[in-house]
């Protein structure tokens, strides 16, 4: 079975991030546009730190691309920090509470968290926006849309429309400066930041995303780690600072009797040789993913992200490594607030595990043979019955 798989490498303060992605199908257009708009997008949000002043994150391939398209081989991603300083680098010897700081230090016998953090930073999303960014750049070729937002910071919550096309989701998070499609609560949200800057705090949120025109049939139920929510729930989880990933309704659906949970199925023959089939559900609470697969609705995920460990004006207790003596935590530069920031990482990287799952469903060595096979598979699914 063909598959894609990525790794990635770098230290927030070394000289560059790196990923390497293995299993793309040759002849994929990268866009760098979409790629280097990514990593634009990742870079902003209001309530962002002083480091995305410095960066100007852009894409540069390896290995693995020629004149602008895949050829088969591994693809390697470099993006340069321009604040590269590694050595230089001072200790941090007093952890900061809800950081990788105190578990790393112990973990690699040492009194310095410094080695630790470098790579627990959230600086390396950078490498998984770009891999996802290449992802959106093969979905593209099925008419596959991802967009992703924000729906809550601190007590700020928004109000999108379970309804809301692709394009008007991608308009409403284009107009704002958190990435959240609902007008008045993007103000608010902007509001709860500045206050939370005000008192040296930082604030979580809870960000969502939709994928839009998946097949229906990716992802497998055979075996749990076949299970496509399984795959977007560890991607989600991943990420720096996400504690919590729900799938459609989530964790209400646990409140509620099976007769108010379940997507009635209809059929609707206009719809027969599109991704759904002509399946069509007027409630989409499964979000999109039934017995671990597709099933033709949009795919529905949302996370919630933590606030950042970093305290400016009130850092937590903690401990000094070197005395064991009680201190408070130390100060690193950092953000006020990255759940825009982590609304784009969010996206990306389930860009990425949809992506996967079509390479395993429709697999090829090229773009082109990968779309006959999806054509056909539409097509023989379509006949299927009367
Ligand atoms: C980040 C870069 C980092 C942090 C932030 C995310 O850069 P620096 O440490 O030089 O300011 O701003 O990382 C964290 C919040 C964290 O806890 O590690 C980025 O590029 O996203």
């Amino acid at each position: 079975m063909a598959t894609l798989s990525y790794r990635t490498a770098g230290e927030s303060h070394g000289p560059a991030l790196v990923s390497i992605v293995e299993g793309l199908p040759a002849g994929l257009s990268l866009d760098m546009d979409v790629i280097n708009g990514e990593l634009r997008r990742r870079q902003g949000g209001y309530g962002r730190g002083g480091r995305q002043k410095i960066e100007t994150d852009t894409v540069t391939f390896l290995t693995g691309v020629r004149r602008g398209q895949t050829i088969g081989s591994p693809v390697t991603i470099e993006i340069k920090n321009r604040d590269s300083r590694l050595d230089d680098t001072p200790a941090l010897v007093k952890p900061r509470p809800g950081h990788a700081d105190l578990a790393g230090a112990a973990k690699w016998l040492s009194t310095d968290c410094r080695e630790t953090l470098e790579r627990a930073s959230a600086r390396e999303t950078a490498n998984r926006v770009a891999v996802g960014a290449i992802a959106k750049c093969l979905l593209r070729a099925f008419h596959i849309q991802v967009v992703g937002y924000v729906t809550r910071i601190g007590m700020a919550a928004a109000n999108v429309d379970g309804a809301a096309s692709a394009e008007n989701l991608l308009a409403g998070v284009m107009n704002s400066e958190v990435y959240c499609p609902d007008v008045a609560a993007s103000q608010k949200m902007i509001e709860v930041i500045r206050e939370a800057k005000v008192q040296g705090d930082t604030l979580g949120g809870i960000v969502e995303t939709r994928v839009f025109g998946c097949p229906v049939g990716l992802g497998s139920c055979a075996h749990w780690d076949m299970k496509l929510d399984s795959r977007i729930a560890a991607e989600v989880m991943g990420i720096q600072a996400i504690k919590g990933v729900e799938i459609g309704i989530g964790f209400q659906a646990a409140m509620l009797p099976g007769s108010e949970v379940h997507d009635p199925i209809e059929f609707d023959p206009k719809q027969r040789n599109s991704p759904n089939l002509g399946f069509t559900r007027p409630t989409n609470n499964a979000g999109g993913l039934e017995g671990g697969m597709t099933n033709g609705q949009p795919v529905v995920v949302r996370a919630a992200m933590k606030p950042i460990s970093t305290l400016l004006k009130k850092p937590m207790p903690s401990v000094d490594l070197n005395t064991k003596r009680a201190d408070k935590a130390d100060y690193e530069r950092s953000d006020v607030c990255a759940v825009p920031a982590a609304g784009v990482v969010v996206e990306n990287v389930i860009a990425f595990e949809i992506a996967r799952s079509m390479v395993e469903k429709f697999g090829g060595d090229s773009m082109t043979e990968m779309q006959t096979n999806y054509r056909n598979y539409i097509k023989a699914a379509a006949a299927l019955g009367q």
